[in-house]
């Protein structure tokens, strides 16, 4: 187990960063958050990921992770000890990275199979990446008026959604979702004022 001293970048809001510290958190690895400000970026910000400039960025033992993507795989190889993200059978691995793929882009979970998660019942590599849906749901319906499916209606991704909100993972990676709401709220008007 790496002892190098680990920091992540963050933005309380975004889904992103909620990624990286899901998968902090299911590795149990100790580690500082860094919380950024979307309107003033800090010179660690621009350092530490100076060709897209986002976050989340992963600095370990000083050197710096950027794109959730790459985070969550290399959380899961510095720290192999615990949960593994990927199951060993190398056709469950492809299909794993497949459908990891397959949310990021299109934040679908056409495969979500209800175990609750996508390999069994530990949090893994395509669970991080849907997870954030879960904080963030509540803000497609209040802002963009999106009617939320009933649990009749998807019952696979309300099993996934109370599953994922109780593990102790997301006690650290999902803000308060009143607290979300505010955040988002001030960052859509500030947007609008610019
Ligand atoms: N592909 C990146 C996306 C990260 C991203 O879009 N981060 C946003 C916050 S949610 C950001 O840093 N925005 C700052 C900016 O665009 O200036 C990842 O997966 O980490």
């Amino acid at each position: 187990m790496s002892t190098d001293s680990v920091k992540l970048l963050i933005l309380r809001a975004s889904p992103y960063a909620m990624r990286a510290i899901l998968a902090l958190e299911a590795k149990g690895v100790k580690y500082e958050l860094i919380e950024e400000d979307l309107s003033a970026q800090s010179q660690l910000w621009l350092e530490s990921n100076p060709v897209y400039k986002k976050i989340p960025v992963l600095l370990h033992g000083g050197k710096a992770i950027p794109e959730s993507l790459f985070i969550v795989l290399y959380v899961d190889e510095a720290w192999p000890e615990r949960a593994a993200f990927f199951p060993k059978d190398l056709y469950a691995r492809a299909m794993t990275h497949f459908w990891g793929d397959f949310i990021d882009k299109k934040s679908g979970f056409t495969q979500l199979d209800a175990k609750p998660f996508f390999n069994g019942t530990g949090i893994g590599y395509a669970d991080i990446f849907l997870a954030p849906l879960a904080a963030w749901f509540r803000l497609f319906v209040e802002l963009a008026g999106i009617r939320a499916p009933t649990a009749e209606e998807a019952p696979k991704l309300h099993k996934f959604f109370n599953a994922i909100r109780e593990h102790t993972a997301t006690k650290v990676a999902f803000p308060d979702p009143d607290e979300l709401l505010s955040y988002v709220i001030l960052h859509l008007k500030r947007t609008m004022a610019a």
